[in-house]
């Protein structure tokens, strides 16, 4: 009698671990706005891995599990895409994500191109410091990066992702970079004189910012916030709106300056081997639901910054109206006081980057950077001059 009871005891653990073990995946995987919970039965065949360098509080992450779950619900289940936030798939050290991406290790990831470029030289195209023209009206420098993503510049650039494996499938973005510090307003140069800046692991930012004259040291954002916690450095540089906020750098920094120096891209991309993988149709799913993620994504990364058309899209396209819509305002409200440069203010900035330029655009390539003012002249009709 008490050996029957021991096996009813044993059987019923064991149905409910088989349950709970084939619930996990759907546990996993919270639902982002586009998206609803699958209404098929999953049969994924092996988990793939997707690397995000955030975490799930910036929009950043948000897209990269949208994009999982679009892919989950138009396969049936039959791809489970499971997001690795923070860097837990590199180990914090992001400038490794692009050749696991390679590599394969990931098959996914929704990276920054600026974690990408010391491996792909090409990619500091967009931190070429003020390459980018504020233009004559409120938006027309978001404008110039599409023009770029989507022109002559932003095909070559996929064709060189290509050739080490990678297939971008879609733009997003991190956002135009701005500067927080907990010492000063910065309106000048000198401002920055002695500060030490957290920059990213790519050498053209040691490099812009010893010509400004501050001090940069290089760290994994991982490691960042205890930084700014203890006051290890002084300052760094992030986009507001999938960064700043997200991580409450207020908690941290009185001082931000809009000086849109550099723009963060981010690429929605897939290892090659494992694209090839997909028969057609995955593959035409994996795409859309790439291009949809990454469209919401870089409206969330613009709402509030550009001329009113990333609300819009949001707003008709997803229905989707962010709990934030005027982040300057929303800065302002906990604290942080807003710099914003003058075009005088700002082009004496630029002025000290002569010899990043000369060291970097050879890097690049010539023809590439050329090709980038291309595409902006053709598209704006504005003409990038180089400092
Ligand atoms: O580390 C950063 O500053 C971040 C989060 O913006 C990137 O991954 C480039």
């Amino acid at each position: 009698m008490k050996l029957l009871h021991l096996a009813v005891i044993a059987l019923v653990v064991i149905v409910v671990v088989a349950a709970v073990a084939l619930l996990i995946p759907q546990l996993t995987s919270p639902t982002t706005p586009g998206t609803s919970t699958p209404t098929t039965s999953p049969t994924p065949t092996r988990e793939y891995k997707l690397s995000v360098v955030v975490g799930p509080q910036s929009p950043w992450g948000q897209a990269a599990q949208m994009w999982a779950d679009e892919v989950y619900n138009k396969t049936g289940g039959r791809v489970y895409i499971r997001v690795y936030y923070s860097g837990q798939l590199f180990a914090g050290q992001q400038t490794n994500e692009f050749q696991l991406l390679s590599q394969g290790v990931a098959d996914f990831a929704v990276g920054s191109v600026i974690n990408w470029a010391p491996v792909v030289k090409e990619l500091n195209l967009f931190i070429l410091p003020f390459f980018f023209p504020e233009g004559a009206n409120k938006g027309d420098i978001y404008k110039a990066v599409d023009a770029i993503e989507e022109g002559e510049a932003g095909k070559q650039i996929l064709q060189i992702l290509e050739s080490y494996g990678v297939i971008g499938l879609a733009w997003g973005e991190n956002g135009f970079r701005q500067i927080t510090n907990w010492k000063v307003p910065i309106t000048k140069p000198e401002d920055l004189a002695g500060l030490k800046i957290r920059v990213v692991g790519s050498p053209i930012f040691i490099d812009t910012f010893k010509a400004l004259g501050a001090d940069p040291t290089q760290m994994n954002w991982a490691d960042a916030l205890t930084a700014f916690q203890q006051k290890v450095v002084d300052g760094q540089e992030n986009p507001i709106n999938t960064v700043i906020i997200p991580y409450k750098l207020w908690e941290y920094h009185k001082y931000i300056t809009i000086w849109d120096y550099a723009i963060d891209p981010l690429i929605f991309a897939v290892n090659k081997n494992t694209w090839n993988s997909f028969d057609e149709n995955t593959r035409q799913i994996i795409l859309e639901a790439a291009k949809k993620a990454a469209r919401w994504q870089k409206a969330m990364a613009r709402v509030g910054l550009d001329d009113g058309t990333s609300l819009r899209i949001l707003q008709e396209e997803f229905k989707y109206t962010p709990q934030i819509t005027d982040p300057i305002k929303h800065l302002q409200n906990q604290g942080m006081e807003v710099v914003f440069l003058n075009e005088t203010q700002r082009n004496l900035f630029k002025q000290k980057m002569h010899d990043v330029y000369s060291k970097w655009v050879p890097t690049i390539g010539e023809s590439l950077v050329q090709k980038a003012i291309n595409d902006v002249k053709n598209k704006l009709g504005i003409t990038i001059q180089l400092p």
